[in-house]
């Protein structure tokens, strides 16, 4: 009988020396797969990607991030297949922005549009801004082909001319109007090393609403979420998804320039490269509603982001990806 427990101990013990063994070679063999597969940052561009279109049709040069500000503000709005979505938050917007240069002549402005490679009109229907509006305020950036959201957000703040930079949702999910509560959170911050802070809007304070009106599934996709940004990435930011973020123009210069990952999670990476250069980051609750029509594919595009998380972390980890100047080792 003593043989028989020995036996089972002995048994269950290599079993779990068994599991450790092959967890280690998995772990092993997801740290040389995200080495290896991981891309560099891309910041080239097309030919057609370095020109906008004036009111009538003349070709002009984008100007560069590294260009000293010309203006107060830029609004970077990616957009994909957004023909549909764009008028609305675009009219919202623009209404917002000339009332206010109308209050204050020294209030200066532009937004680009992105196009992220889009199959339907969405520079057909932003380049009505620009003849409405001129090419001093309204520019339209159409990208050759598809990047994702990261990408086509990053190819428009280099683009961009402003001391402060935001992005904005082509879906106008935030209230425009809310720039004043990310601005005014941007102010709060005395201490901006280099005058970098990032002014995230926020969303946590829906939170308890989202999960009584959503299903069970899509609540636990969500705190899986929260939990990966926080156990890979992130830590003291609630809300890392929402799409109004504004940026000094030094700050979007120190992270954007790092980023590589174009997709979903693109928000997570540039936030902890922010916290890796102990650039300050705000959060500001925004009013926010759900609008019909996201892109974002259900199953398919968390899978994608939860995949982009760990290998956000493991990238750094493995050395495939450096942040120059490296202010904190991690
Ligand atoms: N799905 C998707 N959206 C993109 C892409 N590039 C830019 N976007 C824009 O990203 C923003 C957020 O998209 P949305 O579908 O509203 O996502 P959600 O609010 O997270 O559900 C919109 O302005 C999109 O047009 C892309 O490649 N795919
Ligand atoms: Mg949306």
């Amino acid at each position: 009988m003593f043989t028989a427990i020995w036996m089972m101990d002995f048994s269950l013990y290599g079993l779990l020396q068994y599991s450790l063994l092959l967890a280690l070679i998995a772990l092993l063999l997801v740290c040389v797969f995200a080495h290896v597969s991981a891309n560099m940052v891309d910041q080239s561009r097309h030919e057609k990607e370095k020109h906008f279109l004036t009111a009538d049709g003349k070709k002009e040069s984008f100007p560069s991030l590294m260009d000293p500000p010309s203006l107060e503000l830029s609004v970077v709005v990616p957009s994909y297949n957004e023909e549909l979505r764009l008028p609305v938050m675009m009219d919202e917007a623009m209404e917002y922005l000339e009332k206010r240069q109308k209050k204050n002549p020294s209030f200066t402005y532009e937004v680009i549009v992105v196009d992220d490679g889009s199959k339907d009109k969405t520079t057909e229907v932003a380049m009505k801004y620009t003849k409405k509006y001129g090419a001093q305020k309204v520019r339209v950036l159409t990208l050759v082909k598809n990047r994702g959201k990261g990408g086509a957000v990053r190819m428009g703040i280099l683009s961009s001319r402003g001391r402060l930079i935001l992005m904005a949702d082509a879906d106008g999910a935030t209230k425009f109007a809310d720039i004043e509560k990310v601005e005014e959170g941007l102010e709060s911050i005395t201490e901006k090393p280099d005058n970098m802070v990032i002014s995230c809007g926020s969303r946590a304070h829906l939170e308890e609403e989202a999960v009584a009106q959503r299903s069970l599934f899509r609540t636990f996709l969500m705190y899986g979420f929260h939990f990966l940004v926080w156990f890979f990435c992130v830590r003291g930011i609630k809300d890392t998804q929402c799409g109004f973020k504004l940026f000094t123009r030094e700050a979007a210069m120190k992270t954007f320039s790092s980023l590589h990952v174009e997709r979903w999670a693109f928000d997570v990476e540039l936030l902890f490269i922010a916290q890796c250069f102990d650039i300050p980051v705000v959060e500001v609750a925004v009013n926010w509603t759900e609008i019909e029509g996201s892109k974002l594919v259900p199953f398919w595009s968390w899978l994608q982001m939860g995949r982009d998380l760990v290998f956000i972390r493991l990238r750094y980890l493995t050395g495939a990806w450096r942040l120059e100047s490296e202010r904190k080792t991690q």
